[in-house]
């Protein structure tokens, strides 16, 4: 089935490339924009066509609404797919684009907007019977108002900022002293990150799991889910590991945050793909917010359910009906993502910019790759530092964690420092493994410290891991490094 003839895609790297093999695979051509920092990159490679949208700062280019409608005119494309970040969740580019009679593939620009308020999209599914955090019914109006309902909440709270993303402008307060210069730092923030300062307070759940539901819904209100997954270890709000399903869920709260979820979609109306995002903490779910875009890590979602969550988006954006319903969606085993960035873990994640010299990526059962690098391609400065998302599949978790680490030591990518190392680290830690992860796991489970030891001991087998061992006899090199890790493990 051919959906539109041409599509553009308002996006780079590896979300751009896979936008684009969708559309090979349903014989759509692809229209590619690149900046000038992007001139050889990958995804312009790949489109059928490709033309050049502005300079590297994204405000000229991946992010210049009336250039790329220019583009998508003068190509003839019907549709854009805008990815993730850059202009996915922007009302005024969905806008324009129902304007200027192209498709946006995602959700209407209204609810998109809609879903820009963390206040108004929380009121709609408190009133909609979705579980939320207590907390103040809408934005905070004055100190005493503040005081009262987090005194009756209990301390501590949080106060958010309503068109925050991120966790910017968040603050945790621990009792009523620091209550006014928190929401006053957190107004601040808001006001000259968003330019809106509506604040709000909710109790502050301790240690809680990011978990989210995936869905898809056509615009003749038809929707399922596509079950859930859990993303609790991040750091700064980036996500570095996901996996689905989530290792907590039961048969039981499964169906209860499923029904929720499908409640956020019949309440804002919406269609296209979408992610419900829950936090859970001791038994309780209640919902943050809603994603209006594909996201980064809907790799592991393919991975279990066997649908291909981009081309259910361009069938739904061009009118199609869902070709199938809830009943006809099952869970096949576990899959897990690691994103591998072009970071050191070692100096505070600080990016790490530079020319792959040598690039070997694992393959075989069970390994998905996306990717937007190759050998001999440098990394901008300009962009987001990620190299690749590596998932594993598998029947079990236990087996997927297993094949992880398999293609971890697998991995040669040298030339930059990357965060492959921590991610060996993790998918040996006593507590991942056991599915004990939670927001602020990283912290807590001393992993950085573990990789700082490693590297006072074993200067060479983790630089080998972390890309920067600069010769040959790579593979040989991996494979003792995980080897005496793993018999150091077994030592205790
Ligand atoms: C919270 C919370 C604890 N209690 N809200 C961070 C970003 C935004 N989407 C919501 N966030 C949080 N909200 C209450 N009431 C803790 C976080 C949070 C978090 C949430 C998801 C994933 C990672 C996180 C890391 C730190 C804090």
């Amino acid at each position: 089935m051919k959906y539109f003839e041409k599509l553009l895609v308002a996006n780079r790297g590896e979300i751009a490339i896979r936008i684009m093999r969708a559309c090979r695979e349903l014989d759509i051509e692809t229209v590619a924009i690149y900046s000038t920092a992007d001139k050889s990159a990958l995804h312009v490679k790949y489109a059928d066509e490709a033309f050049q949208v502005g300079e590297a700062h994204p405000s000229k280019s991946y992010l210049n609404m009336e250039r790329i409608i220019d583009i998508a005119k003068k190509s003839g494309a019907e549709a854009v797919h805008p990815g993730y970040g850059f202009l996915a969740e922007n009302a005024a580019f969905a806008k324009l684009c129902l304007d200027e009679n192209i498709t946006f593939v995602g959700p209407r620009w209204k609810t998109i907007k809609a879903m820009g308020s963390k206040i108004g999209s929380k009121q709609m599914m408190k009133e909609n019977g979705v579980p939320v955090v207590p907390g103040t019914d809408g934005g905070i109006k004055d100190l005493e108002e503040a005081k009262k309902v987090a005194a009756d909440i209990g301390y501590p709270v949080i106060v958010k900022a309503s068109a925050g993303g991120g966790g910017i402008g968040m603050q945790i307060v621990a009792d009523e002293k620091a209550l006014e210069e928190a929401i006053a730092g957190s107004m601040r923030i808001a006001q000259s990150a968003f330019g809106d300062a509506t604040v709000f307070i909710e109790k502050y759940l301790v240690q809680p799991r990011h978990i989210e539901f995936q869905v898809l819904a056509d615009e003749h209100g038809n929707a399922v889910h596509l079950y859930e997954r859990e993303c609790s270890i991040q750091r700064r709000h980036q996500k570095l590991v996901e996996e689905a399903p989530s290792p907590i869920m039961t048969p039981e709260l499964r169906e209860r945050m499923a029904d929720s979820a499908l409640r956020v979609v019949k309440a804002s109306d919406y269609s296209n793909a979408g992610t419900v995002e829950f936090l859970y903490s001791n038994g309780n779910y209640y919902f943050m917010e809603m994603n209006t875009r594909l996201q980064v890590e809907h790799t592991i979602t393919e991975c279990i359910t066997g649908v291909d969550i981009v081309k259910q988006q361009l069938a739904i954006a061009a009118g199609e009906s869902l070709a199938f319903g809830q009943d006809d969606l099952s869970i096949r085993g576990h899959a897990i993502e690691c994103r591998i960035n072009a970071e050191d873990p070692l100096n505070n994640f600080a990016a790490d910019p530079g020319k792959i010299v040598r690039y070997r990526s694992p393959g075989g059962p069970g390994i998905r790759i996306d990717s937007g690098i190759h050998m001999g391609y440098t990394i901008s400065p300009v962009y987001d530092s990620m190299i690749s998302k590596l998932c594993a599949w598998d029947s079990t978790r236990k087996e997927a964690i297993m094949r992880m680490r398999r293609a971890i030591s697998e991995y040669i990518i040298l030339g930059v420092k990357t965060t492959l190392p921590l991610h060996f680290a993790i998918m040996n830690n006593q507590q991942y493994i056991e599915g004990n992860t939670h927001t602020h796991f990283l912290q807590e489970e001393h992993i950085l410290s573990t990789l700082e030891r490693y590297k006072r001991d074993e200067e060479t087998r983790m630089q080998t891991l972390a890309g920067t061992f600069d010769q040959g006899k790579k593979i040989a090199a991996i494979t003792a490094a995980v080897n005496t890790y793993l018999q150091q493990k077994k030592n205790g």
